[in-house]
């Protein structure tokens, strides 16, 4: 869809949404590479995060919207008890004037409003020890709390989204199609994915012989899906819970560490800033295993630095993959954007390789 189809349709939803006032303000917002993300903002002054929901991705938004509703009910259910900020504990879903939480407009696209947090801010780099301890910590916490919720009521938003034997199919499939020819210029960053087939399994192996609990897991757990308080940098909130699924704690771990323990950005194509910082994996690592508040099993932890390398080998293969298909999942801005992050990934994978003694001994 181009810009300005976007922006038509932005009005035609909105008009769906006329309890909130007259819209005088909506623009991107944020930096997620899945969704179309706008700030909006009413006559009234109040503020809203609007979306449109990547449907290719999600495939059926409406129950993943169900999940969203009852995720958000049962965390404020726990912050309740806890006697915490319940108003800001969650996202929350503005509804539409029918009283639905997504909208489907005239093309069959889906959007969706949340209440914007105010005081809130997200981060796309680590600016503090004490905030990426606070951010493992408020991702540990979120662990704790949905430690009860009924996992089989739960609909597989994105079906093996963290199943890494899976997603090493799907690039030897697309390696075999080789839609745009770009094969051949990535033959260095396929036998890296190939020279690691057998640690691709290790955690399906530790889960298949009953070593790896299944729990309800975040799944995308980026630095910035995390709300900090903009005074205190307390962390607010957890956002970003269109993949909460049934997954591995070592997973929520590692998607963490692999963004935000990163010495260099994502996307970073200097390769010698990319490593990994041991003072954060050890900073992180804290603040998580206090949020889980001695929930995890003696395995979970000790397969903590291999779910750190895993989803990063496993970011950077669905990087590779997506590059080999011609750029149709994750959002770019330049041509080699998903090779860039693919190999800034590759090249985390193998500073994490040599500092796996110490990774494990922290
Ligand atoms: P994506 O799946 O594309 O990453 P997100 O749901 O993470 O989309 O939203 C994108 C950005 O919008 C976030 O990184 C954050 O900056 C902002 N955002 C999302 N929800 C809220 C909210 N409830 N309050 C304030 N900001 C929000
Ligand atoms: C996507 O939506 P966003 O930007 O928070 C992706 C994650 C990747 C991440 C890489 C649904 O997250 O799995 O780890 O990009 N989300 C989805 O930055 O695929
Ligand atoms: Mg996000």
């Amino acid at each position: 869809m181009t810009r300005e189809e976007l922006c038509a349709k932005r009005e035609e939803v909105l008009a769906a949404y006329s309890h909130i006032g007259t819209v005088n303000y909506c623009e991107r917002y944020g930096s997620g590479h899945i969704n179309d993300t706008f700030l909006t903002v009413s006559n009234t002054g109040k503020r809203y995060i609007f979306q449109r929901i990547n449907h290719v991705v999600f495939p059926e938004p409406e129950k993943m919207m169900e999940n969203i509703l009852s995720v958000t009910e049962h965390i404020r259910k726990k912050v309740e008890l806890e006697q915490g900020d319940v108003e800001r504990a969650t996202i929350v879903v503005v509804p539409t004037d029918t009283g639905a939480p997504f909208y489907r407009d005239s093309i069959g696209c889906y959007w969706r409003m949340y209440e914007f947090t105010e005081r809130t801010v997200t981060k796309d780099r680590v600016e503090s020890k004490k905030e990426f301890y606070q951010c493992g910590e408020a991702f540990g916490r979120l662990q704790g709390w949905l430690s009860d919720f009924p996992a089989e009521k739960l609909y597989e938003a994105i079906k093996d989204f963290h199943n890494t034997p899976v997603r090493y199919q799907n690039l030897m499939r697309a390696i075999e199609k080789d839609p745009k020819g770009r094969v051949a210029e990535v033959q260095d960053e396929i036998n890296f994915v190939k020279e690691r087939f057998e640690f691709v399994q290790t955690l399906e192996k530790a889960y298949a012989s009953g070593d790896l609990p299944l729990r309800v897991t975040h799944n995308d757990t980026k630095l910035n899906n995390i709300l900090f308080d903009e005074t205190t940098v307390e962390p607010v909130c957890a956002i970003d819970l269109d993949t909460i699924m049934p997954g591995y704690s070592v997973n929520d771990f590692g998607d963490s560490i692999r963004f935000g323990a990163n010495t260099a950005a994502e996307d970073e194509t200097d390769l010698s800033k990319v490593s990994l910082d041991l003072d954060l994996y050890r900073t992180y690592a804290e603040g998580f295993l206090k949020g889980c508040g001695g929930k995890l099993t003696k395995t979970e932890i000790e397969l903590l630095p291999i779910g750190a390398r895993m989803m990063t080998l496993e970011c950077g293969i669905r990087f590779l993959t997506d590059y080999i298909e011609g750029d149709t999942y994750f959002r770019i801005s330049r041509p080699s954007h998903n090779l860039d992050r693919c190999r800034c990934q590759f090249a985390l994978v193998l500073d994490m390789e040599r500092k796996a003694e110490e990774m494990k001994l922290i």
